[in-house]
């Protein structure tokens, strides 16, 4: 293909050398592509599925398929989506109701379907022990037990997570409920209520998804170097109302995102992974690591486009690893505000109010440290070099023994060079420290998904309730795909207090 122009911004001659050696055969992952004839493709919009009613349970039809997707003119890739070839559609549930999702898969290969963020029983949750096998249908059913919030639901399988979720497998969930119908904030869907579900993938001259594990990917994880929007190529969004509500994802395998507006302009962050952040914080940067999630409210003024880019920044980590978390500058959309615009209403100064959770009530305090073994053996074979207290994952092995209804302390500690993403199964946590700072505004609320930085010891607090079984883990692990594949992956269970 040749509708992109290449940069190279390596710095670091280590990485040049490893990416230079996978040329002869693959296209150097060096840099995103600048979009050459600027953004000319309308945003995709998922569609929006509410289930059906069926005696009191909604019910939600979901099939795991393949297919093709044409990102560039003229260019058939092949994907994967859940009710189409490329992403999924956007579910909306609703705190309370009872719920099946029957997934069918299609794949001609297992395949899971996990939901990321939610609060449910181990059985139900979609991870590695919930296989789905080609040509079978799995229906979990469970009641929301969550306030609103942007969540989202991908592959889970053990050792093909990355290369599934690569191929388009992925989808958002809105959860509502009564306290966000009440809140005067953008809803509608598509119009002034828009998913963002941001991604980088890279692709053969033949116009084929590119998924090569090559040692350097295998070791920092699998960047792009084309940046996606639901699955568009260079997008455009025409906005008609005065307040635009982003519920942003980032859905990529291994890149973290530092997102801004063009010129500066201040955006507004309503909530973060687990729901609404107690008050609207303002923001001109926003950081979001691999699986998490941001609504920002974005004010518009008639006739002037926005940009949302992703900029260059001097984060943590350092040499060869820097590559993954300072990509260089890119567009991801451009707003297109109408002529006239529809006055969308103030925002409320409050949004919600937490349940903070105090240290002193924590029984125990659980340490896990993330490390990646450097060694030309690990490169080379990428399975197992990346571990937590030194154990790699083990489907057969239970890490962590939680008592339901207690509350914890989990100690996240990173031995490593480069940044790692933690993510925990059935719980919204807290972020009580990092490096005993407090966290920054836009941190301060239910989270899933916490970055953490080389050297950096990040402290974060949950309570376990509603499911215990003794006999079905919940998985916590780094969500840089490549990484949790690799072993940095491990299993705790929530029982019964005896
Ligand atoms: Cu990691």
């Amino acid at each position: 293909m040749t509708i992109f122009t290449r940069r190279n911004f390596l710095k670091s001659t280590v990485a040049s050398a490893v990416v230079l050696g996978g040329i002869a055969v693959y296209w150097p992952r060096s840099g995103f592509a600048q979009p050459k004839d600027g953004m000319t493709n309308v945003l995709k919009i998922p569609p929006l599925e509410t289930g059906r009613n069926e005696d009191g349970v909604q019910v939600y039809d979901l099939t795991m398929q393949n297919g093709t997707t044409e990102f560039f003119k003229g260019y058939q890739t092949p994907t994967s989506g859940i009710n189409g070839s490329y992403l999924g559609p956007t579910l909306r549930v609703r705190n309370g109701a009872a719920i099946r999702f029957n997934i069918t898969n299609d794949l001609g290969e297992p395949s899971t379907l996990h939901w990321h963020g939610m609060h449910l029983p181990a059985r139900m949750d979609g991870g590695p022990h919930q296989v789905v096998q080609a040509g079978e249908t799995w229906s979990p059913e469970f009641t929301i037990r969550q306030k609103a919030a942007s969540l989202w639901y991908h592959p889970h399988l053990m050792g093909k997570t990355s290369e599934h979720v690569w191929r388009g497998m992925a989808g958002m969930v809105i959860v509502e409920d009564a306290e966000s119908d009440a809140l005067p904030l953008p809803k509608t869907y598509g119009v002034d209520d828009v998913p963002l579900v941001l991604q980088d993938r890279s692709f053969t001259r033949d116009g084929r998804m590119d998924y090569n594990l090559s040692m350097h990917s295998r070791m920092v994880g699998l960047v792009g170097d084309i940046p996606f929007v639901n699955g568009t190529y260079a997008p455009y969004f025409e906005a008609t109302t005065t307040k635009l509500r982003l519920r942003i994802l980032n859905g990529s395998n291994a890149s973290t995102y530092n997102l801004e507006l063009n010129d500066g302009q201040t955006f507004t962050q309503i909530a973060t992974d687990g729901g609404f952040l107690e008050a609207p914080v303002e923001l001109t940067l926003l950081q979001l690591a691999p699986a998490e999630r941001a609504e920002i409210i974005v004010d518009l003024v008639a006739g002037k486009n926005v940009q949302l880019n992703n900029i260059a920044v001097s984060g943590s980590g350092g040499g060869m690893m820097r590559t993954n978390n300072n990509a260089p500058a890119f567009p991801f959309l451009e707003i297109r505000p109408a002529a006239t615009l529809t006055k969308s209403a103030e925002l409320p100064s409050r949004l919600t109010t937490m349940e903070w959770l105090m240290e002193a009530d924590a029984v125990k305090t659980r340490v896990f440290n993330f490390e990646m073994r450097m060694g030309m053996g690990a490169m080379m074979g990428g399975d197992n070099s990346h571990t937590i207290n030194g154990k790699a994952m083990d489907i057969t092995r239970i890490d962590e023994v939680v008592t339901l209804g207690d509350t914890e302390i989990w100690e996240l500690r990173n031995s490593s060079v480069m940044p790692h993403p933690f993510h925990m199964h059935d719980v919204q946590f807290q972020i009580l420290d990092r490096d005993a700072r407090p966290p920054a505004a836009n941190e301060r609320g239910r989270k899933d998904v916490v970055m953490v930085n080389p050297d950096e010891v990040v402290r974060i607090i949950m309570r376990f309730e509603d499911y215990a079984d003794a006999n079905a883990p919940f998985m916590y692990h780094c969500h840089i795909l490549e990484h949790e594949d690799a072993g940095m992956m491990g299993q705790f269970v929530v029982v019964q207090a005896t």
